[in-house]
């Protein structure tokens, strides 16, 4: 046995050296190489995604070692050539009783925080702010009702458009920006076929649905890039529709709203921005 705990020493040290690796390598709003967690977390709900992750690991690590070891001594202490003479017993009550109720307890405490967890998900609070976003063949488009029924057309960046810093396959043209620590209500569908609104730092994926509306919420507590990927396959450019949401300060937002109204103030914020602007009135 003392093999077994020294086994045991080994995996969990193993264990802990890669989460701590993972944690360091892990990046807020975007993928990192060798990344093994879930990508940091930006909003309330994706940190309780985490911790039921966190929770369902352990649960799990610990019910597979609990079985492996059952099967160890079995292997150990009861092959032909240790125990000559098997006994004949096939039935005990306790022990079918225990196999019967112990998991049913499991599941009912996993149970718990699950559907828990997918009510706050689906349970939308009231909005501060609402962002359609509309899924295309192959980008995604922005209104916000909210603000002059704004409307911005996102597509993916080409390599060679990409400044020092901007990631890869993620970068768009115009992102879509949010205030930080305001509830924002999305809207998702699409013009085509099935597309679906992911970002994974916000603990959200739902699906476009061409002739549905799907809603989701999210409220980011940080500041920052966060960056997400169309995650139905929806065509030969299903990789290329990444999602970047950019979320600021209320005060840069009320001005980035001011510069998306008067496409002249735009200077700026550089010739990236080509912004369509439908729906809002002319000064
Ligand atoms: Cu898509």
């Amino acid at each position: 046995m003392k093999v077994f705990s020294r086994l045991a020493a080994i995996a969990v040290t193993a264990a802990a050296l890669l989460s701590g690796v993972s944690a360091a390598l892990a990046a807020m709003g975007q993928p990192s190489p060798w990344q093994l967690g879930l990508q940091d977390s930006a909003t309330p709900i994706m940190s309780d995604i985490v911790w039921f992750h966190d929770v369902l690991l352990w649960i799990i690590a610990g019910i597979s070692a609990f079985v492996l070891a059952l099967l160890l001594i079995i292997i150990l202490r009861f092959n032909a050539r240790a125990n000559p003479t098997p006994t004949r017993t096939t039935h005990n009550t306790v022990l079918e009783v225990l196999w019967t109720i112990v998991p049913v307890i499991i599941l009912a405490c996993i149970a718990v925080p699950s559907f828990r967890l997918l009510f706050v998900q689906l349970d939308v609070p009231k909005p501060d702010l609402t962002v359609k976003a509309t899924g295309s063949q192959w980008y995604w488009t922005y209104n916000y009702p909210d603000n002059g029924n704004l409307n911005i057309t996102s597509a993916m960046t080409a390599d060679k458009d990409l400044k020092p810093g901007e990631p890869r396959l993620l970068t768009v043209d115009n992102d879509m920006v949010v205030p930080v620590n305001k509830v924002v209500h999305v809207i998702v569908t699409g013009t085509d076929v099935i597309h679906s609104f992911t970002v994974p730092s916000f603990g959200i994926r739902i699906d476009a649905i061409p002739g549905r509306i799907n809603e989701t919420w999210f409220k980011a507590t940080t500041v920052g890039m966060f960056y997400g990927q169309c995650s139905e396959l929806c065509g030969k450019d299903h990789s290329f529709m990444p999602i970047a949401v950019k979320v600021v300060s209320d005060a840069d937002f009320a001005a980035w709203l001011a510069a998306q109204a008067h496409p002249s103030a735009e200077k700026e914020s550089g010739p990236r921005t080509t912004v369509v602007a439908a729906g809002v009135p002319s000064h």
